[in-house]
């Protein structure tokens, strides 16, 4: 075997927890916990299979470049930066959760341009541009439900999952964007090299999905 390792490229968080299992029904089990440790690469129990542990918002560009074959990325990271130039064979259905728009508890409707902080710059301004508002989109790093609460913004874009972060700051979801899972994605060339061992993941991976 002379080819370089398949390299499938998770990120920390819940995102490993929940993949990990998946691949082990594929046979593919991590040396080392990856938690624990502060290393990148990890060999698996297949030799020919090296996971790399990255930012979420890594992942993408990994996979589309070819630096990893195979990738896991939550459907709100491949909307905001763009799944161009990816495959994406699979929805895992984990870390699911939603992308919404956020206001403070009972906020009155926001008449004319509507401020909006968010990472999801890319995300907001689709969004409010096809439903036909006016929005000035601010981008933030991190805490977006501080901004209504400091009068930065009418309104954020978060993901939400139980609702606590909103609900502890004083806020309520009030539109869904988008239903958000993890997805299985695949470098388009990798796909057509290496075929025979990438739908063989694929097919073990959606097997161990629909299982569980
Ligand atoms: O943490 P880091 O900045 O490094 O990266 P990340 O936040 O992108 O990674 P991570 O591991 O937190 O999330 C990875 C993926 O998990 C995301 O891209 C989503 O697809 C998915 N996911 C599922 C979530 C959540 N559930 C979630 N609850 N991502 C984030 N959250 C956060 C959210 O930011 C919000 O602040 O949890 C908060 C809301 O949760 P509730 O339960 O209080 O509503
Ligand atoms: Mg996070």
């Amino acid at each position: 075997m002379s080819q370089r390792p398949l390299t499938i490229a998770l990120s920390k968080g819940r995102i490993l927890e929940e993949t990990l299992p998946l691949l082990a029904q594929a046979g593919i089990e991590l040396l080392e916990d990856p938690e624990n440790s502060r290393k990148l690469i990890f060999e698996t129990t297949r030799p020919d299979v090296r996971v790399i542990v990255i930012r979420a918002t890594d992942v993408p560009p990994y996979v589309r470049y070819g630096a990893a074959d195979v990738g896991v990325a939550g459907k709100d990271v491949l909307l905001e930066h763009g799944a161009e130039g990816i495959y994406e064979p699979l929805d895992l259905g984990i870390a699911r959760c939603k992308l919404m728009v956020a206001a403070l508890q009972d906020a009155p409707p926001v008449t004319g341009r509507i401020r909006v902080a968010t990472k999801f710059v890319n995300v907001a301004r689709r969004y409010f541009a096809g439903e036909g508002r006016q929005a000035d989109v601010i981008k933030l790093y991190g805490a977006m439900e501080l901004a209504p609460l400091m009068g930065l913004a009418d309104r954020i874009v978060d993901i939400v999952d139980t609702g606590n972060t909103l609900r502890a700051n004083g806020l309520e979801p009030t539109e869904e964007i988008a239903d958000v899972s993890s997805r299985l994605i695949v470098n388009i060339a990798s796909m057509k090299s290496r075929h025979a061992e990438l739908s063989e993941l694929i097919d073990h991976v959606a097997a161990a999905v629909s299982e569980a």
